[in-house]
């Protein structure tokens, strides 16, 4: 165990950015850092998921005396029961988004919102057309009335028929998996509400049969996070490559900060819009104008699609207030530590809850209805502006930290920078350098941060050690964010950290783009927020298909080395099933039933060729990642051989 897990302290960080803030507070003003370190210890019942609150006799805890709880319930029941509530938990809440941009497209067609519009109707029609709905002759409004009741569908449908964002976006052969397992969601809420009763006192007692709805769930997970994703791209947009800057250093003591953090783009993309409108307003409160920067999934929207900077990650969202120079954070929905008011209180920041269901006791809220979403945006710009004229500024400290970030990779911004190699299969350049071992595989970064580990830490690691090693890295989330911050997201960290492969790799398509391309590219390439993994998988979806494999034989794996939420624990449990060997490097609550912890390292790879790895040691975890690419590079030949040689498919069967 290293020195930083056996000694928690209260500046567990290796953002040089956060450290200052940390160290100049010293302990002062109670953060995150500080509540974790008053923690310890943390309950092991619940560490290993023995702990049984599910109904009121409860809590039932597993111990030597007491081997079963008071329903008689095994712990591998009880480890079950608890992974899929918290799969669902996940899913719930990117279903939230999802429905939410659904609602804004409907209320948008029947001209209830002037705010909104189709921002980008070749993406409509790729959507339409991948979903099985023919585009000829179709206009725009008509086309997206026939996408969205079939997205409407895939949320709320009772028949048995495959969700059609399933179907579109896997390959034939994982759908064939799914149907034999039986574990095709019929919907998202369906399959959430599903979830929700069989874990409930005294129904499913079975470790098997409630994993595999734990498995269902995840895939309602994915379609939810896909429709989220592409509907989003409709209305705001598809990414393509954008160069901002990232790190506390981005506030500007001369301006008026607003930070945007949460995950729908819905509001964040109005507040951005609200502040290029209102620069006179802030100029006459004495400012230059008005600075919007981002935190957690909001930013990776707003960086993807605005070029908004991006001033910090999950765990450090209390310290952006701390600089004394944030006048407003304007939140909407997950990750948002209800600390943030209270640390708010020492300063002149205003926080600004924005969504029905997502209040913070004691914060300004302004409520964003889809109808009047530009109005609630200025509305908010002023507040903002307000808090400006009350700053105090001898309490003002901006670390000078923040790094250039090249981000914006969509899957079709990528392909299109592959194409300028090859135009007429871009793809084939990320496999044909993975064949020819320029490459040795494809790694999706995604995740939060947790204090469990060292922030920051285990992800600068991972990438560090994977791109060292010829991976071609992909990222989302906050590990996209440690990235950004900490100089890992541009075309200097490529000449830093790359291994001869990558560098060579980068290189070529940087000068297949020459002229093309505004920045140079980078060390990872961001592909957006956590709903955004839909893209990183699509991705994976494309090589199989090159490969004309299933995905479990692509050399392409999934690491969350700081792993944190329940759509975590969601996402992962979808990565698995769609094939991904998957790395978490934070340890999940079910080490308390062997039987489950078995059916996610060893089973779910017998079964669907994808398994998880648990590995807190950043350094361990890039080799058993780089094993993990390995063999299955190394399958990939041989099954490819044999093909050739034998004219027979049949020993490519198996995983
Ligand atoms: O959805 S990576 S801490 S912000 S859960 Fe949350 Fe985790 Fe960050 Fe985005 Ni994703
Ligand atoms: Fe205890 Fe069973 Fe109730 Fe869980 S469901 S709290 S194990 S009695």
């Amino acid at each position: 165990m290293s020195e930083e897990k056996k000694k928690p302290d209260n500046k567990r960080t290796v953002d040089p950015a956060a450290l200052q803030v940390l160290e100049r507070n010293d302990g002062k003003i109670e953060t995150a850092y500080d509540r974790y370190v008053n923690m310890q210890p943390q309950c092991n019942f619940g560490r290993t998921g023995i702990c049984c609150r599910i109904c009121l006799q409860g809590p039932c805890r597993i111990t030597k005396k007491a081997s079963k709880g008071i329903c008689g319930a095994h712990s591998y029941t009880i480890v079950a029961r608890n992974l899929v509530r918290a799969i669902t938990g996940g899913a719930g809440a990117h279903a939230d988004h999802g429905r939410h941009i659904i609602y804004t497209l409907i209320e948008m067609l029947e001209g209830k919102t002037l705010d909104y519009s189709i921002e980008d109707p070749d993406k409509l029609r790729r959507v339409a057309q991948n979903i099985g709905l023919s585009v000829e002759g179709k206009e725009e409004r008509e086309l997206l009335k026939e996408v969205l009741e079939i997205a409407v569908s895939d949320f709320t449908k009772l028949s048995g028929e495959p969700c059609r964002w399933l179907e579109a976006t896997v390959t034939g052969g994982r759908m064939n998996k799914f149907t034999d397992c039986n574990i095709q969601p019929r919907s998202v809420n369906t399959t959430i509400a599903e979830s929700m009763g069989q874990t409930h006192m005294g129904v499913d007692a079975d470790p098997v049969n409630l994993v595999f709805q734990g498995l269902k769930t995840a895939l309602a997970d994915y379609i939810g996070m896909h429709i989220a994703t592409d509907l989003s791209d409709v209305l705001f947009g598809t990414p393509k490559p954008v160069t901002s800057e990232a790190n506390l250093g981005v506030i500007d003591p001369e301006m008026v900060n607003i930070a945007l953090h949460g995950h729908n783009p819905l509001l964040s993309e109005m507040v951005v819009r609200a502040a290029r409108e209102m620069e006179a307003e802030a100029e006459a409160a004495g400012a230059k104008g008005i600075k919007c920067m981002g935190i957690c999934c909001t930013g990776n929207e707003v960086l993807m699609r605005q070029g908004v900077p991006l001033v910090t990650n999950f765990l450090s969202q209390e310290l952006p207030i701390m600089t004394g120079a944030l006048d407003a954070m304007v939140v909407d929905v997950q990750c948002i530590m209800p600390a943030i008011r209270a640390v708010a209180e020492c300063y002149h920041t205003r926080i600004i809850t924005t969504m029905s269901h997502s209040k913070i006791p004691g914060s300004y809220h302004v409520e964003f209805t889809e109808d009047r979403a530009m109005e609630k945006a200025r509305e908010i710009i002023y507040l903002a502006i307000e808090a400006y004229k009350e700053r105090l500024p001898d309490r003002i400290d901006i670390p000078q930290v923040k790094n250039k970030v090249t981000a914006g990779f969509s899957t079709e911004a990528l392909l299109d920078i592959f194409a300028a190699v090859n135009p007429d299969n871009p793809i084939k350049v990320l496999t044909d350098a993975i064949d020819s071992g320029q490459l040795r595989g494809v790694v999706l970064l995604a995740g939060c941060n947790n204090l469990r580990v060292l922030h920051d830490q285990s992800h600068a690691s991972v990438i560090k050690g994977l791109a060292a090693n010829n991976v071609f890295l992909v990222a989302t989330g906050c590990v996209a964010g440690t990235a950004a911050k900490l100089g890992l997201m541009n075309d200097e960290a490529v000449e830093k950290y790359a291994g001869e492969g990558l560098k060579a790799f980068i290189h070529m398509l940087n000068e297949a783009n020459a002229g093309k391309l505004n920045e140079k590219l980078p060390l990872v390439f961001h592909m957006g927020s956590c709903v955004d993994n839909s893209r990183a998988y699509d991705l994976n979806t494309l090589m199989a298909n090159e490969w004309g494999v299933d995905t479990p034989k692509v050399p392409y794996a999934a690491s969350a080395p700081e792993a944190m939420s329940e759509k975590a624990v969601a996402i992962g449990t979808w990565c698995v099933t769609l094939g991904m060997p998957t790395h978490v490097g934070v340890t999940p609550e079910i080490t308390g039933s062997a039987l489950v912890d078995g059916v996610a390292l060893q089973i779910a790879h017998d079964v669907y060729g994808g398994y998880f790895i648990w590995e807190e040691d950043p350094e361990k975890s890039v080799d058993v990642i780089l094993a993990a690419l390995d063999e299955r590079t190394w399958k990939l030949r041989v099954h490819r051989q044999a093909k050739e040689r034998y004219e027979t498919e049949a020993i490519s069967a198996g995983w």
